[in-house]
């Protein structure tokens, strides 16, 4: 297509209010100056149409190969459907929830296996829904190599999705958008360049470096908040709460991100595990209700141990029933969690009732909590809408919640900490559907500040040389992350 068609189509963008100037939020939280709205074409149908065609003009000119076309729900499906209809191609549906009667499928539509689809998205930032697309489809089967978005906001989706192998097309791209908008005197100069400098100063992605010198650079600077300051400086942030505050500092002084997780059945080797690696961790995290013999005593000499090494202790409970029962069971019964561990986790599906039962036990002792954002294994539930309203639910009670247990960085407030299981120094998984991922990719590729590893250490021969060798890598992530290091 001629540039003049895509210079008209964004004018018509913008007279049908699909671009929008002045402050909006994201879907990662961040404040942007522009938003693109293309819900908006529902209602122009002559628009819809163009758009349709610009896009599947492109997969023609670029020769793409596909046996199907999938729109990234919820805006891209009608574009989707146009297209599909128009030229007679098989169309998938990705669900964004599966149904919970029936055939429970995540994809509607008939495929083989090793299928190619194409996905159609309407706006990119991060990429990273097309790439959640893009999973839900690879787990049936089916190989995506392409994705034809109308709008890149150029904040490095592109990049992103280049590193998972899916390459990106964009239609229009946010500075051509700013150009054609300025040229038409649709904006001002100063509006244009406030937009321009804050999309250089917020690209999203930075690409995973393999060794020194022949890594490829980042594009543009990535200035989110918490990639830049380092945990000594999050320690210090007026909102910070005590506990988040004590275990960053902890986190500096001890030079580690290391969670283990003493996933052992004998109070006896939690013991000696916790002396053993005491000086190499930030917090030990533990599953009480799997211990044989858990005793107070026990509980007494766990805390002993993690103040005479200075770490934190972290119960990984997942507390999940109303506030008035994980009231209970956080404060009383045989394991009397709160009068031991300073952290524990909640799952956010009872509603904020489950943190206001456990603020109310925990909140007095100085205790913290993490909501569960995502899991490691394998067709978790916890993703999209959910996963938007766990960090909506911390963010609001940020008196009691200090983070998540999530796969990456959930939100842009660095008071939070964002703490990641599921590591080992290879990626692969478990029998049962646990997931790894590496230290230097949960740290500095997704942005997470602790790792949390259980077998990866406690099965290698030498547990000590492990969780050094896991401290060091996190660490080292951590450095380069923050910009501390020129490896
Ligand atoms: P692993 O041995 O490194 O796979 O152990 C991981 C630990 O983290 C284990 O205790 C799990 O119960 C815990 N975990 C997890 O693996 N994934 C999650 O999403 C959450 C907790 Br929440």
């Amino acid at each position: 297509m001629a540039d003049v068609s895509i210079d008209s189509l964004i004018l018509k963008l913008h007279d049908v209010n699909a671009v929008k100037f002045g402050e909006y939020k994201l879907k990662s939280g961040l404040l942007t100056p522009i938003y693109i709205d293309l819900r908006v074409l529902v209602s122009h149908p002559a628009l819809m149409n163009q758009v349709s065609s610009v896009i599947y003009q492109r997969a023609q000119e670029e020769n793409l190969q596909f046996n199907s076309v999938c729109g990234v729900p919820y805006t891209a499906l009608p574009l989707a459907t146009i297209i599909c209809s128009r030229h007679e191609l098989p169309m998938l549906i990705r669900r964004k929830e599966a149904k919970d009667y029936g055939t429970k499928k995540m994809v509607e539509g008939s495929f083989c296996e090793g299928d190619t689809c194409l996905i159609i998205e309407d706006t990119v930032t991060s990429g990273s829904s097309i790439l959640e697309t893009a999973e839900v489809l690879h787990k049936e089967g089916l190989k995506v190599t392409d994705a034809i978005v109308l709008m890149d906001r150029e904040q490095g989706g592109v990049d992103m999705l280049a590193s998972r192998g899916i390459r990106l097309l964009p239609i229009i791209s946010m500075f051509k958008l700013l150009d054609v908008l300025l040229a038409a005197e649709r904006i001002d100069a100063p509006t244009a360049q406030s937009v321009r400098k804050f999309i250089l100063d917020n690209n999203t992605f930075r690409p995973k470096k393999t060794n020194g010198s022949d890594a490829p650079a980042p594009k543009r600077p990535c200035v989110e908040p918490n990639r830049i300051l380092s945990y000594a400086d999050r320690a210090e942030l007026p909102k910070i709460h005590p506990l988040a505050s004590t275990l960053l500092k902890i986190m500096e002084e001890k030079e580690s991100n290391l969670c283990v997780s003493a996933d052992v059945t004998s109070s006896k080797e939690l013991l000696q595990l916790a002396e053993s690696l005491g000086p190499k961790i930030c917090m030990l995290k533990t599953h009480c209700d799997i211990l044989k013999d858990f005793t107070e005593e026990f509980s007494q000499k766990l805390q002993a141990v993690a103040e005479e090494h200075n770490f934190l202790i972290f119960e990984d409970r997942k507390f999940a029933d109303i506030g008035n029962t994980v009231k209970h069971q956080y404060e009383g019964g045989v394991f009397r969690i709160s009068s031991w561990s300073h952290i524990v986790n909640a799952h956010a599906v009872p509603g904020p009732g489950v943190v206001k039962g456990l603020s109310a036990v925990g909140k007095p002792l100085g205790r913290g909590c993490l909501l569960i954002a995502q899991m490691s294994s394998q067709g978790s539930l916890a993703t999209g809408e959910y996963t938007q309203a766990v960090v909506k639910m911390a963010e609001e009670n940020s008196d009691f919640v200090i983070g998540f247990i999530c796969a990456s960085k959930m939100t842009e407030k660095p008071e939070f900490l964002h703490m990641t299981p599921g590591v080992q120094i290879k990626a692969g998984g478990d029998l049962m559907g646990q997931q790894y991922t590496t230290p230097e990719d949960v740290i500095y590729n997704k942005g997470s500040d602790v790792i949390i590893v259980g077998r990866g250490i406690l099965e290698a021969s030498d547990r000590l040389e492990a969780a050094e060798s896991y401290r060091k890598s996190g660490w080292d992530a951590y450095k380069r992350r923050s910009g501390q290091s020129d490896q």
